[in-house]
């Protein structure tokens, strides 16, 4: 290997390294992402579950049942739990299944969830 060939592989990981940065850690600004209504009125989302929550930010309205489906696609022991500390809500989300949760967010306002160890977050506004 060249000196060359070294930084251009050095500089492609750093790219890297950036690119997953900016896709799983900075959501500032990241799109909220409507729960869609299903026809008995419940509002359902999923979220995907790989080295974050996707999407980060999810929106609902207040006083109606939400219903997230968490589809967990690794087997990373960080994810292996999702926490929704406002809900009272602490679930096991077992690797490449689908999990569902449901709770009716009373008061609006925007809320954390996080994974069993705070790692990893998601956002939930409530309307
Ligand atoms: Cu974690």
């Amino acid at each position: 290997m060249t000196p060359i060939d070294g930084s251009v592989l050095l500089g492609a990981a750093g790219l890297i390294v950036l690119v997953n940065w900016y896709f799983l850690f900075s959501r500032r600004g990241a799109p909220a992402v409507r729960a869609q209504a299903t026809d008995g009125g419940v509002q359902a989302l999923t979220v995907r579950v790989a080295g974050g929550y996707s999407p980060a930010v999810v929106e609902v309205e207040r006083g109606r049942l939400v219903r997230l489906t968490f589809d967990r696609q690794e087997e990373n022991p960080c994810s292996e739990e999702v926490v929704l500390a406002p809900w009272g809500i602490r679930r096991f989300l077992p690797a490449h299944q689908q999990t569902t949760i449901e709770f009716t967010p009373a008061e609006a306002g925007r809320f954390e969830y996080t994974c069993g160890m705070s790692m990893l977050r998601g956002t939930i506004v409530v309307k």
